[in-house]
Parts: C-alpha cells; structure tokens; sequence
C-alpha cells in the first residue's frame, strides 16, 4: 500500500466530457496548482468491450449496466464515428490523492451535485433516458463525465487493470512489479503459454508485469487453482488499442 503522500487514484475522462470539449476545464480543476497531485500516468484509450465490463463488474446485472457499457465504449456519444470513442485515463499522485479527486467530482448523480455541491465537475453532468426495446424508459443513465477511484482499495484494482507499469515512470510505481518468466499468449478467449495463429503476445521473459496479474497468469495457465483476478481483468490493459479487439 503506497503511503498517504504517495496515494495514486484512477480518473477517466468520459466520452460525454470529450464530446463536450470540457477536457481542458476537468483538467485545470485537477491540476498540481489547486490540488497538490502530479501525473503519474496517461493514455488515450480505446475502450473495449473486456476493459468496460471489468471496470463496472461491480454493477453487472443491474438495470443500467449495459447502457454503462454503451456510454464509457463511447457508443452513445459517438455512434457514427468509432474513431472518436474514446476516454482520457490518468493516474493521480500526491497526499490523499483518492479523497481529494472524489470531492472536486462531486455526487455521481449530476442532478445530486447540482443541487448540493455546485461548482463540482458532475455538476455539468446529464441524465440520459434508458429505453427498452419498445422505446419505453425504464430507467436513467448518469452521464457525469469522470470517473474518479473510490477509495484506494479500488484505486489499485483500477490502476492495474487499465495501466501496465511500463505506461508509469518507474520511481512512481505505486505496486509491486516482477518480471515475467515465460510466454503468454491470448487467443480465441483462452491463454496458452504457446503461440497459435491469430493469438497475441501479452507478455514475453523479462517483461515487467504487476506481481499480482503474474500471480494470477501462473495459476490460470495451470488450471490447478483459482486465481484472485480474471483473466480479463489481467489481459484487458494489454489489448487496449490493439488492432485485434476481436481476440
Ligand atoms: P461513482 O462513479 O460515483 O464511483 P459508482 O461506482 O457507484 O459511482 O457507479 C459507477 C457509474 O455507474 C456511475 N458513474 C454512474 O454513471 C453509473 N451509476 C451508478 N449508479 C447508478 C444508478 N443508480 N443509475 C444509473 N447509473 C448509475
């Protein structure tokens, strides 16, 4: 666990922020000068279907889950134009990183934030209709416009699953890193440790892996026990603006 004045958070610019050209003012709100974090990472991400899915597990099954898919694929805000669909990810570093973040996006309903906390990022946010096949609502999307790690339990599970530690310098790695000892490859929805056509190299000998998706390759390669993490949550961040999605 990294100390308080290294705590690391997750924020997602979302598609609705982007498609509302409010990048610039999340991030002025972010920056070093009125909250004390520096960058410890950034990436521009073409979210996939694995990578959402991962990211919201918690919400699997409920009423707005698959139109959570939607918005943070970029589907709804940019439904003819794929090339757009994308999101802002960025690793925060600094004195209570996690708290500090959660406060300046405020409630994750907008109509919430407005009416007590405005001045809040999410207070720009919207309330989308969710719509049944007939066209009857049955419920509302929050499109609030970042996401921001809920407590630092959450912030590491997040950190690992969209950031690979090569897309973090070093000296700011916030966990354990190992360096891999074998092949691994990821194809037709299962790992081997074996090229077959069509498969794709997720990590090589000497690669530098978080320890803990290391832990969890070895026991999913051997079939033997079970792992802590998914296969999914481990591979999602390394098909991430890969061309093969479809993998
Ligand atoms: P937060 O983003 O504030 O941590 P979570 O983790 O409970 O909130 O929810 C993740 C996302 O799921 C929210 N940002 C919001 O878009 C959506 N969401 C959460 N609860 C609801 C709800 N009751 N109805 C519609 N969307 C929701």
């Amino acid at each position: 666990m990294p100390q308080s004045d290294q705590q690391q958070t997750l924020v997602l610019i979302k598609p609705d922020a982007l498609k509302n050209s409010l990048t610039g003012y999340v991030l002025s709100y972010l920056s070093e000068f009125h909250t004390a974090l520096r960058f410890a990472g950034v990436k521009i991400v073409h979210v996939t279907r694995m990578l959402a899915e991962e990211h919201y597990a918690e919400h699997r099954g409920k009423l707005f889950y698959p139109s959570l898919i939607e918005y943070i694929m970029g589907t709804i805000h940019y439904p003819q134009t794929p090339e757009r669909r994308r999101v802002i990810a960025i690793v925060y570093q600094g004195p209570d990183a996690v708290q500090k973040i959660r406060d300046i996006a405020g409630p994750t309903n907008p109509l919430v934030a407005r009416d007590t906390k405005p001045g809040c990022i999410r207070a720009l946010g919207t309330l989308a209709p969710i719509r049944d096949e007939k066209g009857i609502t049955i419920g509302e999307r929050m499109d609030n416009l970042i996401h921001a790690s809920a407590n630092t339990a959450d912030a590491e599970r997040e950190i690992k699953l969209w950031f690979k530690p090569h897309d973090i310098p070093t000296p700011m790695h916030p966990y354990a890193t190992a360096p891999c000892e074998e092949h691994y490859y990821f194809g037709a929805g299962k790992l081997t440790t074996t090229y077959s056509g069509g498969s794709i190299c997720i990590l090589a000998p000497g690669n530098v892996a978080w320890k803990s998706d290391l832990d969890a390759l070895k026991l999913i390669a051997g079939g033997g026990k079970k792992a802590h993490s998914s296969l999914e949550a481990v591979i999602a961040k390394y098909l991430v603006n890969e061309d093969k999605e479809h993998l």
